[in-house]
Parts: structure tokens; sequence; C-alpha cells
């Protein structure tokens, strides 16, 4: 399995997330995709390569260019401020809810931090935007990869992407990556194409882009939203729209859910999206629902992951993993190649 590995994510460095009235140190840390790194040569499971460049335009079939734009920029902008800021992170502070208006773009850079963000839990840094575009890169190539006929590729990439949407970033996520690589799957001629998120957290983001559209399915695995982050999004009523009707499916499970159920629902988003008629498979492959995970709420073990892997295997389609989530840092290595391991037997 080719492995397109973004070697720029360490400029992605956020120190700090507001949590519940306080900065408290960052969840999603340069560490996740090293412990990846090591277990992946340690286990030998595939090519580790570099993933050639893309253009602003590939990232633009899933984002809006002022958005893409924003975020190229937001670096300078923010130290512009107040030279200070060059050693503070980023966040937002005002958001326009509801009745506020989102379609006059603000001078002012702190309002416009908000108009394309949706919590403060996602730290921008001087190298957010370097590494975030290079993991879209990295998403494009495992598309490419199943394009030229691959049964499989791994995109091993952060920040994560699922929680991006087509205009705004938020849990930890600036580019969706997934997105990027379905929408590259349909560009190079897939007719009909799934996204399966099994992160912990439901992907409001990768739903959000297609939920008007009849050729990308998206599933997804979840906590369950009346409780867990992101609460907005992911309840079992949302069924996609206009086109779209019936290209969408939520699976949101209580706290505390083990395996067994786990596995039940994930198979059954399998099942649709064999029924579907997809092509090609894009998983969101989340970690957090491992049961030593800091911020979830799912109980799955280190040797299920095995069995993840058989599973998504046996749907018998080209399948492009792209890493999302997952915190319990010094078990990710393992619980990562335990699903391809388990894909490739
Ligand atoms: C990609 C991904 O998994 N994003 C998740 C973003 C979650 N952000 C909210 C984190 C809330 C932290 N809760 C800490 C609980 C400590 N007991
Ligand atoms: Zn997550």
């Amino acid at each position: 399995m080719q492995v397109f590995y973004n070697d720029r994510h360490p400029l992605h460095h956020g120190r700090h997330e507001m949590f519940r009235g306080e900065l408290v140190p960052c969840f999603e840390v340069p560490e996740r995709a090293d412990f990846v790194l090591q277990a992946l040569r340690a286990r030998a499971i595939g090519d580790i390569v570099a993933a050639p460049g893309i253009g602003i335009d590939v990232l633009a079939r899933v984002h809006a260019r002022r958005y893409l734009e924003f975020l190229s920029t937001a670096w300078d902008e923010w130290v512009a401020l107040d030279p200070r800021n060059a050693g503070r992170d980023a966040l937002p502070s005002y958001w326009p809810i509801r009745t506020f208006r989102s379609d006059v773009l603000p001078a002012s850079f702190p309002a416009r931090m908000g108009l394309f963000s949706f919590d403060a839990g996602s730290p921008l840094t001087a190298g957010t935007w370097e590494a975030a575009r290079w993991g879209g890169a990295c998403a494009a190539a495992a598309a490419g990869q199943l394009l030229a006929g691959a049964r499989s590729a791994f995109a091993l990439t952060r920040p994560p992407g699922h929680h991006a949407g087509h205009d705004f970033f938020g849990g930890y996520c600036f580019i969706n990556n997934a997105a990027v690589a379905a929408q590259c799957l349909r560009d190079g001629g897939m007719r009909k194409v799934a996204v399966l998120d099994i992160d912990y957290h439901h992907g409001n983001g990768t739903q959000a882009i297609f939920y008007e559209r009849a050729d990308v399915f998206f599933a997804s695995v979840h906590g369950d939203p009346l409780t867990e982050y992101p609460y907005y999004l992911g309840h079992a009523d949302e069924r996609g729209a206009g086109a779209g009707l019936d290209c969408n499916l939520n699976l949101p499970l209580p706290k505390g859910t083990g395996f067994a159920d786990w596995r039940k629902a994930m198979d059954f988003a399998l099942r649709r999206i064999s029924a579907y008629g997809a092509e090609a498979l894009v998983v969101s492959l989340g970690l957090d629902t491992f049961e030593g995970d800091p911020i979830s709420g799912f109980r799955l073990a280190s040797a299920d992951y095995l069995r993840v892997g058989e599973d998504l295997a046996a749907a018998g389609l080209p399948t492009a993993f792209v890493f999302e989530g997952g915190y319990a840092v010094a078990d990710l290595g393992l619980h990562t190649v335990n699903v391809l391991e388990g894909f490739l037997q």
C-alpha cells in the first residue's frame, strides 16, 4: 500500500485550545503522526512516499476561494495585529451566528477569523496553511493511486480534515482531506464515490460539503451529537437534501458503546454504501474510538482495529484511507497499523 506522508505536518503545532473557560494544551499534536509513521516503518506496511504538490484549484473543488485566501494569509494578518502575536496561537473570539450577515467580508481580521470557523479549540499557527494544504496533496495523491488501479492507499497527514467545511475550520481541521480525495476520485472518472467516517466525532464538514449531491455518499458512525462534539450536526434524521436525498447516513451511538454494537453500525453503513453502488471508498480514519482516548467515549480495544480493517476489506472497494483524529497518542501507531493490516490480509 502506498502511504502518502505529509512531512510538513509539524509546521502546524498549536499550543493551546479553549476548553471550559481556560486554555489547555492541545490534544492534536505533531507526535500523533510521528507515532504512526514509526509503526508503519516497524511493521513494513507500505511504501512511504511524499505527495506531489497540487494547485489551489484542487482545493477549490471543495472549499470556497475566499476561505482558502483567508487561510493562506491568516498568520501574517494575525501577527500584523500585534507583533507579540508571533508568540501566540490565533484563536477566534467572535462568530456571526444565525441572524448575522455572512455575505459581507469584514476587513477586520478577528471578524474574518470567526466568519470562517465554528469553535475556539482549533488554534491556527505560523505553519498551519502550509501543513494543511500539503495534507490536501496527500489526499489527492491517495485518490490518484486508486484511479491508477491500486486497491488501497493511505494519506498520513495532520492537521485532520473532516470537521472543515466548504468555508470554515474547526475541530482541529482546516482543509477537508477526505473531501479532497472523494472529489479527486469523481474528477478522475469514478461515477459514484462513498466516504465512510469512523472517527469518534461526526464528520460535519464532509457531510455539509456533499449534503446536496447524489454522486458522493457520506456515512458516519459517531458519538451522539446530543452529548458529543461537534454537537450541532450528525443526527440520524439528516438524510441529505435535494439531489442528495438518501445519500447521507448518520449512525449516532451513545457514549460508552463497545465494539460489538459499533461493528454492527459500521457493517450497516458498508451495506448501504454497497447498495448505493459506490465505485470507490474514502475512509475517514479516526482512531479516537479507542477505549483509552482522552476526549472520546467509545470502548474499542486495540485488537478490534484488525477486525475493522477486515470488515472494510470485505466491502471489496478500492479504498483510500485518510488519517483523522485519535488522541491516545502513544497507541495511535498500533491502531492505525492494525486497521491497515486487517485490510491487507
Ligand atoms: C478530528 C477530531 O477528532 N476533532 C475533535 C475535536 C474535538 N474538540 C473538542 C474537544 C473537547 C475536549 N474535551 C476534553 C475532555 C477532557 N476530559
Ligand atoms: Zn475525532
